[in-house]
């Protein structure tokens, strides 16, 4: 590469993010690896509606390591490993934030200014330096604690708390939190057991599938375990009341503003304010299997996310992005696991639960928002019953070594969903042993149709 290659080479930032098991480790490695293994010579491939490789000017990409040498690395070689070896299986879960450098190289179009005077020069071959960036969508949830007061979240969280199936699990933590009035002297022993019993509370909810949980950093700190900003809790009693020096309300409050500031604000300065696009993966499909409270309980945790991305300017996030983020999509991952024809409805009701659309249901004027159904990594095949021609899926069970024909149900025409009238079942299903996948790729459905909106045209 040449000094004006590098000069002229594309550096852009992809976030992807999504809350913990809704497939940002397999999109990653999905995307990654399919690009890696392109065979610009193929008929069929998975890449095969990415307009650059249609048109014969993808050549090929290569993964940087040498790039981010203080971030974690993302795990791609396991996590390859993992998905194409004897025994395929999903790749262990990861915690946290990581990085990934990918070069791709591609021949220029000439359109545009860059690639214009690019050409111009004889430079015919560009290189797109993608950098992405994995990193917990539990962390996008905390956003609306930015735009308010230690008392207000309070109420906010307690309210939440006493309510649904969460009264089950608060109780331990409620019953600790009324030995004490928010008056009584700080004492940074009694915080701590506080807050972890706020946290068991937190993590119970999460094993149950809510997603609505604040603070994130409780359930997955990363490199803030034990740290003293996360010793503080919701606090019952507060009402209007200023907090007397020395009370454990001043500390609480204290601590919630420097989780405001050192945790939250912090992050999207330094992570978050240098991306240009970001996707959020979407587990619509476990949450519908999950039922109401759960797909009720997501869909307020990312509409929320969503609302401090669209509103620009005036949320608490415009200053943190310098609005430079000039696209998101919002993608419900799993889409192999419904029928065909349901993969519309699929992108649909993501697109309602997120609150993307008007009460009239016209889409919402969102420059630069999108919603698609996808697959990452496809593990069930389109096939239809002998009997009746019912569409229905063939995949494979965890531990089979043949395929079953199963029918997932139908997805919810509805928004709210009709709980009673819609069955859907969500199956699990394994990678497939495919030595294809190995050598050409994952198949996939519409990760093509993703990537030219997120980084076509930055190929030009
Ligand atoms: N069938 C299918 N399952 C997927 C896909 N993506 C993710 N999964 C499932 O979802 C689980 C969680 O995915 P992972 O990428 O680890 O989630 P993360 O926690 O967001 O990184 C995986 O172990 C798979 O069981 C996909 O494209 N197709
Ligand atoms: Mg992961």
């Amino acid at each position: 590469m040449t000094i004006l290659d590098d000069l002229l080479a594309r550096r852009l930032y992809l976030g992807v993010t999504g809350l913990s098991r809704s497939g940002k480790t397999v999109f990653i490695t999905s995307l990654i690896h399919t690009l890696l293994r392109a065979d610009t010579a193929a008929t069929i491939s998975p890449l095969r509606n990415f307009d650059p490789f249609d048109d014969g000017r993808l050549i090929g990409a290569v993964l940087r390591h040498d790039a981010n040498a203080t971030i974690p690395e993302f795990p791609y070689a396991q996590a390859v490993k993992a998905l194409t070896g004897e025994q395929p299986h999903w790749p262990e879960p990861t915690r946290g934030i990581s990085r990934i450098r990918v070069d791709i190289r591609y021949r220029r179009t000439g359109d545009g200014l860059r690639s214009a005077a690019a050409t111009r020069l004889g430079l015919t071959e560009g290189v797109l330096q993608l950098e992405i960036v994995d990193y917990p969508g539990e962390w996008l949830v905390d956003l609306p604690m930015l735009s308010q007061t230690f008392e207000s979240w309070s109420d906010a969280m307690l309210t939440q708390a006493r309510a649904g199936s969460r009264a089950a699990l608060s109780g331990d933590w409620l019953t600790f939190m009324d030995a004490r009035a928010p008056g009584d002297p700080h004492d940074e022993d009694w915080a701590e057991q506080a807050a972890s019993l706020y946290t068991d509370y937190l993590r119970a909810c999460a094993d149950t599938g809510l997603r609505y949980l604040q603070p994130g950093r409780f359930l997955n700190p990363a490199d803030l375990r034990g740290a003293a900003v996360l010793r503080f809790c919701p606090m019952p009693g507060l009402g209007g009341a200023t907090p007397a020096a020395g009370s454990l309300h001043e500390a609480f409050r204290a601590k919630f503003r420097d989780y405001q500031d050192k945790v939250v604000r912090t992050f999207f300065r330094r992570h978050f304010a240098g991306l240009d696009r970001q996707i959020v993966l979407v587990d619509t499909l476990t949450a519908l299997n999950e039922g109401r409270e759960v797909f009720a309980d997501m869909s307020a945790a990312l509409s929320s996310a969503l609302h401090s991305f669209r509103h620009g300017h005036n949320t608490p996030l415009s200053w943190l992005t310098g609005r430079r983020i000039s696209k998101v999509l919002f993608a419900a991952t799993k889409a192999d696991h419904v029928i065909r024809g349901d993969r519309l409805h699929l992108e649909n009701l993501t697109r309602r639960m997120l609150h993307v659309l008007d009460e009239d249901n016209a889409i919402k004027v969102a420059a630069g928002i999108d919603v698609a159904a996808v697959a990452a990594i496809r593990c069930t095949e389109d096939t239809r019953r002998a009997d009746n021609g019912r569409e229905i899926l063939l995949g494979r069970r965890p531990g089979d070594d043949t395929d079953t024909p199963l029918e997932p149900g139908a997805i919810p025409l509805d928004f709210p969903p009709d709980w009673e009238a819609f069955r859907y079942r969500y199956w699990d299903f394994q990678p497939r042993p495919d030595p294809s996948w190995r050598h050409g790729g994952f198949p996939n459905i519409r990760m093509p149709e993703v990537l030219n909106y997120l980084i076509g045209e930055d190929m030009r």
